[in-house]
């Protein structure tokens, strides 16, 4: 095989979304209070059956696989290690290289230990300690068998959904405390790379590589002859699209309005990763505050007429992944599409929606542009955070009474694809 050609193929998925029973954590506690549809439960009781879902994945010739670590499990009190969560995670980890697929570690994917949610979460200058030292303990126990790492997981969506909008824990609705939380996940992930990286060097023969999943969208103006809306789409596509990993590579945040913080380490990711759903039109605000970043307007230039949306109402944009990957290749660094999906009742819809992402994907690929993965969200339906359990991103049914599993047509069409991409690969 030419191996330069090789492509990582897979699903991901998130610790509090499949794997059940996360009492320790801010999201429980969340749930517990109310605050959701329906509450996480056991989820998918991924944590006691991840073997066969594992061999699910396998069969449908998956060689890459995305998860988290549930921090909360592995540090259930401030500075305490549980032996027996990290044995669970190396078993985790073990289970998918036997089957020879790749496994992707998130460190963080939204959900945060209690102790650290009540020690003020990432708006405390301390998370930025707490999560290297978790990050590094991650690479002593696990480096030996992983190589792909995220160190968070959508931080400008977590910023939004908890500190702006409200719905997620917190709960909050403060522009300032987003900001916080922003420039400590930064720090966060600067640290933690470096650290890792430390770490490898004791236990990894080849190293390991560290990136961040962002979730990343086009913007267009509503208006396209306005100026003040491609005002406003640049400075969005500035903050949510670039900044973090602007602010990784280049060792300093630049915060709009010219607040500059210093890293501790610079050129701090080896690849990136990139979530991607939808698009958003934008339209200008105003030039105070967060205003600046404009507001997203429903009809703009980009609509088309009966425009295909997915069960949560998200507009379907294939080629909007190329735009993307288009835009993230002015960095060098290779690019993983870590998650790309969607939650729809109807099966056929999301095998048309595969295929068109996939050939943008590829697209971008014979452009030069440096795919190296689509990990399509999600290998079962899981947990949607305040949606509940009712959108189904699965490629894997998941019945909610009986936990028994079933692909779905759209899962074997993907494995077509993969198949005919690895007999082409060989030649
Ligand atoms: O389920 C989420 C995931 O946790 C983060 N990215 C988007 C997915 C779909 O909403």
């Amino acid at each position: 095989m030419n191996t330069e050609n090789t492509f990582l193929w897979g699903a991901a998925a998130s610790s509090h979304q499949v794997e059940g029973n996360n009492t320790l954590n801010d999201w429980w506690d969340w749930e517990s209070r109310g605050k959701v549809k329906e509450p996480s439960g056991i989820a998918c009781d991924h944590y006691n059956r991840f073997g066969q879902d594992f061999k699910i994945a396998h069969s449908l010739g998956h060689t890459a696989h995305r998860f988290s670590l549930e921090w909360s499990r592995l540090e259930p009190e401030e500075g305490r290690w549980s032996a027996f969560e990290w044995a669970h995670y190396k078993e985790v980890v073990r289970t998918l290289r036997a089957l020879k697929i790749e496994p992707i570690v998130t460190l963080n994917h939204f959900t945060l230990p209690l102790w650290f949610y009540k020690n003020g979460g990432w708006t405390d200058r301390r998370s930025i300690l707490y999560f290297a030292r978790f990050a590094k303990k991650a690479v002593d126990v696990l480096g030996e068998d992983v190589t792909y790492w995220l160190t968070l997981n959508e931080p400008f969506v977590y910023a939004f959904m908890a500190y702006i909008k409200g719905v997620w824990p917190p709960g909050e609705s403060s522009c300032a405390k987003a900001f916080m939380v922003i420039e400590n996940q930064i720090q966060a992930h600067a640290s933690a790379y470096k650290d890792m990286h430390e770490a490898a060097r004791k236990v990894s023969l080849n190293g390991i590589k560290v990136g961040a999943a962002l979730s990343v969208s086009p913007f267009f103006p509503c208006r396209e002859e306005s100026p003040g809306d491609r005002l406003a789409v640049f400075l969005r596509n500035n903050l949510y699209n670039h900044m973090f990993i602007r602010s990784a590579l280049n060792g300093i945040i630049l915060f709009p309005g010219f607040h500059i913080r210093a890293l501790r380490s610079r050129r701090a990711a080896d690849f990136i990763g990139l979530n991607y759903y939808s698009y958003e039109n934008i339209r200008y605000k105003g030039l105070g505050g967060y205003d600046m970043f404009g507001e997203p307007c429903y009809l703009g230039h980009h609509e088309k007429a009966n425009e295909e949306k997915n069960s949560l109402g998200w507009r379907v944009y294939p080629e909007g992944v190329y735009l993307l990957l288009k835009d993230f290749a002015g960095y060098g660094l290779p690019i993983i599409i870590t998650e790309n999906g969607i939650c729809t009742n109807d099966d056929n819809q999301r095998s048309i929606f595969i295929k068109d992402h996939l050939s943008w994907v590829f697209k971008a690929r014979s452009a030069g542009i440096p795919a190296a993965g689509y990990l399509y969200w999600s290998l079962l339906d899981n947990f949607e955070w305040a949606d509940g359990y009712s959108p189904r991103f699965g490629l894997i049914e998941t019945d909610y009474t009986t936990l028994t599993r079933t692909v779905r047509p759209s899962g074997r069409i993907m494995a077509d694809y993969i198949a005919d991409y690895m007999k082409a690969a060989l030649f």
